[in-house]
């Protein structure tokens, strides 16, 4: 097996096969630095903490990761609401950084003498409607090729691996939102519940990656750069967007790092050309307001791992037949639930005073409807893989 692209999806994909005695490669265009130091995801769905334990990657994880029971969620400037996972679904969620399980997957990869190309340029899949597809690469300037039995294209939004599928089969659906996150890290106790607000100044969101480091994020207009956002300036607006009695706990201090993610769902079909697979990003990408996007790469990486698994144990392609439908499944059901999410807590500038007030009555009716606080609940735990 051949795979583009050494993020989560990529990595995870390799350890779950070698466990199931199928050898692979990964090509990674980036160093194994650069991958780690990206900033991104912080919530680990049930489902998805228990792949990584049962992979014997959960270790670190249960050390050092947080459990959840929900995650709260703040409007009007004073009403705030809790979003009780544990209560209504028992699949309380981790808080864990992106940046440590990619770590966890680096060492387990190098522990079990994982071949991960990195600095590889020009990645491109080949004869994939064969049963002899290669996988073209440069590396220090020398052409490259790996023959397999298959390409996982795992490189994320930007990759090449779609390219690879031909306009008249490739279906793309795509929102652009007209506004980014803005997200900070610094080294100050986080607030106790990952919490989400509406407020007519905008969205924010107050996150947590372990005792002393917080991850909060406010929504921008698209075109702003981070050199309009020194820390006093974040610092004030997140204060003025939360209610008080959340501002007055949120303890701020220097950032480590800042960035700003435009914000967009896009979902590729089919994830399947020939012996061509799409994992994770590089077929659906989420607005980050669900959570969803790295539990997604996560689902994919186990379901095509098993499928593949099963192909080779048993010889038939029932399973791998079965794979594009069954994560598209998934990733739309996670797509709706990040668009409607991202609709009910963002403000939109298009749809004025009269959109806020929608806004705030949803909330209004979720604070007061226990079966809407069951059905959120439920998607945001994470469906059942
Ligand atoms: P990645 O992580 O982008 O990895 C793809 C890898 O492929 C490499 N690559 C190539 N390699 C070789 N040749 C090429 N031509 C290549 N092109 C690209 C890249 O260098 C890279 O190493 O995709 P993957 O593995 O599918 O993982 C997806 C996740 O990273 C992503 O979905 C999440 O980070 C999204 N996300 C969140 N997901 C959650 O589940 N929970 C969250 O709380 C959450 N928060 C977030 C997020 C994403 C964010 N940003 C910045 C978009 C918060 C933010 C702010
Ligand atoms: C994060 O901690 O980075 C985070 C948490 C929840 C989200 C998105 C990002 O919905």
């Amino acid at each position: 097996m051949a795979i583009i692209g050494g993020g989560p999806a990529g990595l995870l994909l390799s350890h779950l096969l070698h466990q199931r005695g199928v050898e692979s490669v990964v090509v990674e265009r980036q160093t194994r630095e650069y991958v780690r130091s990206r900033i991104r995801a912080g919530v680990l769905e049930w489902g998805s903490a228990g792949i990584l334990r049962e992979a014997g990657l959960g270790e670190r994880m249960d050390r050092e990761g947080r459990i959840h029971a929900g995650s709260m969620v703040a409007w009007k400037g004073e009403r705030t609401f809790f979003i009780d996972i544990e209560k209504h679904c028992s699949r309380p969620f981790t808080a864990y950084g992106q940046t440590q399980l990619q770590e966890d997957l680096d060492e387990a990869s190098d522990a079990r003498g994982g071949v991960v190309i990195e600095g590889a340029e020009n990645a491109f899949p080949h004869d994939v409607l064969t049963d002899k597809p290669w996988l073209a690469y440069e590396k220090n300037g020398v052409e490259q090729r790996i023959d397999c039995d298959f390409i996982a294209g795992c490189d994320g939004g930007h990759g090449v691996s779609r390219e690879a599928i031909p306009g008249e089969v490739l279906l793309e659906y795509e929102r652009v939102y007209p506004f980014g996150w803005l997200g900070i890290l610094s080294e100050t106790p986080p607030i106790e519940h990952i919490t989400y607000c509406n407020s007519s100044r905008g969205f924010a969101l107050a996150s947590q990656r372990n005792p002393m480091l917080s991850r909060y994020y406010l929504q921008v207009p698209e075109t702003d750069s981070i050199e309009e956002w020194p820390d006093h300036r974040f610092w004030d607006e997140l204060q003025k967007r939360f209610p008080p009695e959340i501002s007055d706990v949120i303890v701020t201090g220097p950032s480590i790092e800042k960035s700003i993610a435009p914000l967009r769902s896009f979902v590729a079909e089919p994830m399947r050309y020939g012996n061509l697979f799409l994992a994770g990003d590089a077929a659906h990408i989420m607005p980050p307001t669900g959570a969803k996007g790295l539990n997604l790469a996560i689902s994919d990486a186990w379901y095509l791992s098993n499928a593949l698994a099963d192909h080779y144990t048993t010889g038939s392609t029932a399973r791998l037949d079965e794979y594009s439908e069954i994560a598209l499944r998934r990733a739309w059901s996670a797509a709706r639930f990040s668009w409607w999410l991202t609709s009910l807590l963002h403000r939109f500038p298009e749809e004025g005073e009269f959109g806020q007030r929608i806004q705030e009555s949803e909330l209004d009716y979720l604070a007061s409807s226990p079966a809407y606080q069951q059905s959120i609940a439920e998607q945001y735990a994470g469906l059942p893989l």
